[in-house]
């Protein structure tokens, strides 16, 4: 039997490729010399995508050039990158990879926080600069009593209130929905979490609902002694209010490990001294990465072996009810 043929459309760790070409067939977008060649000659034979949210979003007009696709695996839990909703209406199945870095980034999560906090990386620098000789590192903020509000206690931001627990700090949350069974405060608005908090701690998914959600209204309500943390996506901060609220005083101090337009970081943001700022690393483990790589190469081999796909989007569970894959 022919075997089905994928596309990878971005780097991925070596495992994906290694998993798919098992049993499929492995194209990769990345160093094809004639793209509008590629797109006429092999794209009517792609049934899969394997894609990341390293690669550009995935516009409506690529289901255009690929008419016979069937299921596009992303590498991420966040699939932001993707229009699952435009891709369900076409018949286009959607999976991610949620649950397996929920520990990873909950881990990255807590370093970004201590890190902010107790300006780990200014004193680090203050060191290596030689300035300890001079005189000691200048006193910094602190963890204790803060009061901790995350936005968005799904499966990462649970493991992030976990961790928090045992930091003897007042945890709140707010979501669309309040929670059943879990032990912290539900505030039913954004910005009622806000004035109730010290630290306001992001992981929602991105796009357009959530688009600059922080904002400068949000940024006040958190106050003089207000630290953010954002590990979700760069989109549901307004970049630009942050930046005048960290020179204002508006806000104390900022982590961040995602922006609005990765990799380009405003400059702004990099000479503010009170901004702790990573490389959107927050799954970025050997371990973790291989794991993220696993599912997406499973889900596509579940799907043409003619199982059902381990972990679809929510966007795809009626289409997949209606082809009897759920
Ligand atoms: P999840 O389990 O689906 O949780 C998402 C949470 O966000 C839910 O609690 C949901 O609660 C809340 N939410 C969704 N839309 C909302 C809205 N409009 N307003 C307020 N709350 C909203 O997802 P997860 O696995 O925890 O991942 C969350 C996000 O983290 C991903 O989508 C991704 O963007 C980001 N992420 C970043 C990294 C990184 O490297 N920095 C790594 C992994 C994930 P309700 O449904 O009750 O609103
Ligand atoms: C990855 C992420 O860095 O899972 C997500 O949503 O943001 C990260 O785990 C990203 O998906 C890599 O493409």
């Amino acid at each position: 039997m022919d075997r089905a043929e994928i596309l990878m459309t971005a780097p991925m760790p070596p495992i994906v490729a290694e998993t798919l070409a098992q049993s499929l067939s492995v194209h990769h977008l990345s160093g094809q010399a004639d793209a509008g060649g590629f797109w006429r000659e092999v794209g009517p034979r792609i049934r899969g995508i394997a894609t990341s949210t390293l690669f550009a979003r995935l516009e409506a007009d690529l289901f255009e050039r690929l008419p016979n696709l069937e299921i596009i695996s992303s590498f991420g839990v966040g699939y932001d990158n993707v229009d699952a909703a435009a891709a369900a209406a076409r018949g286009i199945v959607v999976t991610n990879t949620p649950g397996v870095l929920d520990e990873e980034v909950a881990d990255l999560t807590l370093g970004l926080l201590l890190a902010t906090v107790r300006q780990i990386p200014q004193a680090e620098r203050y060191l290596r600069e030689g300035r300890w000789l001079s005189a000691p590192f200048p006193l910094s903020p602190t963890l204790r009593n803060r009061r901790i509000g995350i936005l968005g206690l799904g499966q990462i931001g649970k493991a992030v209130a976990r961790r928090l627990e045992r930091f003897n700090v007042s945890i709140a949350y707010h979501g669309r929905t309040e929670q059943q069974g879990v032990p912290y405060v539900y505030h039913p608005t954004l910005i009622g979490l806000a004035r109730a908090v010290d630290t306001l701690i992001v992981i929602i998914p991105g796009g357009a609902a959530t688009r600059h959600l922080i904002d400068g209204a949000v940024l006040e309500a958190l106050g003089q002694e207000g630290i953010l943390i954002n590990v979700a996506r760069g989109s549901v901060v307004d970049e630009r209010a942050l930046v005048a609220a960290l020179q204002s005083g508006t806000i104390l101090a900022a982590g961040l490990d995602v922006y609005e337009d990765e990799p380009r970081v405003p400059q702004d943001l990099i000479e503010l001294p009170q901004a702790v700022l990573l490389p959107h690393i927050g799954s970025a483990s050997v371990h973790t990465r291989n794991a993220m790589g696993k599912l997406v190469a499973d889900n596509l081999v579940a799907w043409f072996a003619g199982a059902q796909p381990l972990t679809p989007v929510p966007e795809s569970l009626h289409l997949l009810a209606r082809v009897g894959r759920s």
